[in-house]
């Protein structure tokens, strides 16, 4: 599993789940643990804001824009495909990434909404790399609730999040690892530390396979 110049590309890591399980807060940790065990690591998330494309995402999230539910499906994907660039140049190097949020979300997301398919939203992330990795927080929205409730952005209510977590599980596939979210932050990093290792540490096919 070793390229032209004989570095071992990195491993591709993802966080998922629904609204506040977590995510972040552990995304940010597992980055930290494994550049301290020696294994160099970069944080990555998506939507990401600070691209023209990620500020047309954060005005709609934060309802100070609206748009067809298809345009704001294919602006997220878009938002994906214009950092496919940065991804493959951090793995090439040998670095690996966290990605606090993939194309599952966007599809888990996209197909909560009346008249979307699954089938349909799973169309514009085709082709993207295949993480080797896919780390899900699950957590009933009542759990999650009670994490000091949801907040005022588009999709943070509890019904809208039961579908999107149906969604979820109906795209598991066999790089996905699915954690009970439902413990201290502590517990649940002990978890997640375990698997992330495991995963930098196996060997790997050298081009990573493709998205669906
Ligand atoms: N979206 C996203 C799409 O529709 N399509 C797409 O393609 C993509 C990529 C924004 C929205 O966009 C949608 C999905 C989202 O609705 P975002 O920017 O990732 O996506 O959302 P955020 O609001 O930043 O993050 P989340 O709401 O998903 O929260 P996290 O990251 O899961 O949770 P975190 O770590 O921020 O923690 C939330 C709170 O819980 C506490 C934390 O301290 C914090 O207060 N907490 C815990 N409490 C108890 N026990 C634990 N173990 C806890 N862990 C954290
Ligand atoms: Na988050």
């Amino acid at each position: 599993s070793e390229n032209k110049e004989g570095v071992k590309r990195g491993t591709l890591m993802v966080m998922e789940g629904c609204d506040r399980t977590g995510k972040t807060t552990q995304a940010k940790q597992l980055v930290e643990f494994l550049n301290s065990a020696g294994k160099h690591t970069v944080f990555m998330r998506f939507p990401e804001r600070s691209t023209h494309i990620g500020g047309i995402i954060d005005k709609y999230l934060s309802n100070k824009q609206e748009l067809d539910d298809r345009a704001i499906h294919l602006l997220f994907s878009a938002n994906r495909w214009e950092l496919l660039p940065e991804i493959q140049k951090v793995l090439k190097s040998g670095t690996n990434i966290i990605i606090d949020r993939y194309a599952y979300s966007g599809v888990a997301f996209s197909a909560a909404k009346p008249g979307m398919s699954l089938e349909w939203c799973k169309g514009s992330d085709a082709g993207l790399p295949r993480p080797d990795l896919v780390l899900f927080l699950d957590l009933t929205p009542e759990q999650a609730l009670s994490r000091g409730g949801y907040g005022t952005e588009r999709y943070e209510s509890q019904k809208f999040q039961e579908r999107v977590r149906e969604n979820y599980h109906s795209l598991k596939d066999n790089s996905w690892k699915v954690i009970d979210a439902d413990r201290t932050i502590e517990k649940l990093q002990e978890v997640l530390r375990t698997e992330v290792l495991n995963a930098v540490n196996s060997v790997k096919q050298e081009e990573l396979p493709i998205l669906w």
